[in-house]
């Protein structure tokens, strides 16, 4: 039992969930600073101002990211940083990323950019922000600029972080900034301009670095079947790639995002049917990328019905995270393995994580158990998956530190080490010396 040998080991962040340092630097606004800056969006008003104020403390993640022993960091340039109004450059923007990136290198880390992690200038939603082509086109020619920039020194790239959120929570939901609530031909827009963006960005970034690998981070209702027979696993399989399942937005649908970029066109589903889709945009959207990133928190329990698949209630007492997320650990093999299986490219996990009742405790110590129980059995689910052939690639924790976990505030910790807001100060979390020893053992100890 064990992972392939070169396997990757990681932790992952975001620009605006750690950085603060909102006004510096020419950084412009973003959509999330205004949302959280309005009243009743987040928990108690938390805002990102501040957050872990990893613009002035990237020594202090860097050496979190040295107590873990990980070889691999995925964290997000932020846009509004490099273009603040999402059209102007400011070159001041890269200074703060040149020094994550040469310090990472010199500690024999590799960075993963994610290029777009939900921060749209808010000059651009003034302009319509997702409603409008332009915004893709604007932000393609960021991710153009971040690549010529990082040459040579960046050599993987994820174009989108979920779409399914920012366009679901932010358009559809309404959860989320800018806190919409569309539907019909003005959410299929905003999709729509989405996944034109996931292309131009692909497209950009060869042009700049041809030597690029480019990959995606995608998520979206995972499926998992009640029982492991045939019949179930088929129904959990069909309700994975079906469309408008969630009961809340239609959007958190994986193949929404995966069927277009990856084989062309869209799901079959009324919401897609309509003029804006050309054959054109179909070619645009479907770029040759090197790697499918899957962010994988929870699943539904599907069972064949009489008439079709069907999701299954939790039972009453279901283990479930802090966040009430239930833990559905068979979704790292199942759901890798569906996606495997339709997609045919190496897969990563870029997001898995939990948060939990964290605390210091009358030791100073923060023992999580929680956290090592379900990374150990999500970890062992993945491994499973990649023993039945899936090519599985790495596995990049969420998160390296407690965080601005987005209308939760700080109210939710997912991080391997403690951040005491106060102090800002991070504490490493039992966990951490536990993922360290998965890390040097490539998970031999699970
Ligand atoms: C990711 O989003 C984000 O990329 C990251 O920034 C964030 O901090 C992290 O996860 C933790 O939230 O409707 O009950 O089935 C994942 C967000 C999590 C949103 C699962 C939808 C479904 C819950 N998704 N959630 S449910």
């Amino acid at each position: 039992m064990s992972f392939p040998k070169d396997f990757l080991w990681g932790a992952a962040s975001a620009a605006y969930q750690i950085e603060g340092a909102v006004d510096e630097d020419g950084r412009g606004k973003t959509v999330w600073d205004v949302f959280s800056h309005t009243p009743g969006k987040t928990f108690e008003g938390h805002t990102g101002d501040i957050a872990c104020d990893s613009y002035h403390r990237f020594e202090d993640d860097l050496a979190a990211l040295l107590t873990l022993g990980v070889k691999h960091y995925r964290f997000g340039i932020s846009w509004a940083r490099i273009y603040p109004d999402g059209r102007t450059l400011n070159e001041h923007g890269f200074a703060y990323y040149d020094k994550v990136v040469d310090l990472l290198l010199q500690n024999g880390i590799t960075p993963w950019v994610t290029l777009f992690h939900w921060d749209t200038p808010q000059a651009l939603e003034e302009t319509g922000g997702w409603q409008n082509r332009e915004t893709a086109t604007l932000l393609a020619q960021f991710a153009g600029v971040v690549a010529e920039h990082f040459r040579g020194r960046v050599s993987h790239y994820f174009t989108l972080n979920e779409p399914q959120c920012f366009i679901g929570l932010g358009y559809e939901a309404g959860w989320h900034a800018p806190g919409k609530a569309l539907t019909g031909e003005p959410l299929l827009a905003c999709w729509h301009n989405a996944m034109l963006a996931h292309g131009m960005m692909v497209q950009a970034v060869r042009k700049a670095d041809p030597s690029a690998q480019i990959g995606l981070a995608s998520c979206g209702l995972g499926c998992i079947p009640e029982n492991e027979n045939e019949a179930d696993i088929e129904a959990a399989r069909s309700a994975m790639f079906s469309f408008g399942m969630h009961p809340e937005f239609s959007l958190f649908s994986q193949n929404a995002f995966l069927d277009p970029a990856l084989l062309g066109h869209y799901p079959e589903h009324p919401f897609f049917d309509s003029p804006i889709i050309t054959a054109e945009d179909l070619a645009l959207i479907h770029q040759p990328i090197d790697f499918i990133g899957l962010n994988f928190y929870n699943a539904y329990i599907v069972r064949a019905g009489e008439s079709g698949p069907e999701h299954v209630s939790f039972h009453r007492g279901y283990p479930r995270t802090a966040i009430r997320w239930p833990i559905t650990p068979a979704m790292m093999y199942y759901c890798t393995k569906f996606v495997y299986e339709r997609y045919a490219l190496p897969v990563y996990i870029t997001e898995n994580g939990l948060s939990c009742n964290d605390k210091r405790y009358l030791d100073g110590k923060v023992h999580d158990l929680d956290r090592i129980d379900f990374l150990q059995r999500y970890l062992r689910e993945y491994r499973r998956a990649g023993e039945s052939g899936v090519d599985i690639r790495g596995y990049f924790h969420w998160s390296l530190t407690d965080n601005f976990e987005w209308s939760n505030g700080y109210e939710e910790r997912f991080g391997l080490f403690y951040v005491d807001y106060e102090t800002l100060e991070r504490h490493p979390k039992d966990s951490a010396f536990w993922y360290r020893s998965v890390v040097e053992s490539n998970g031999e100890n699970l």
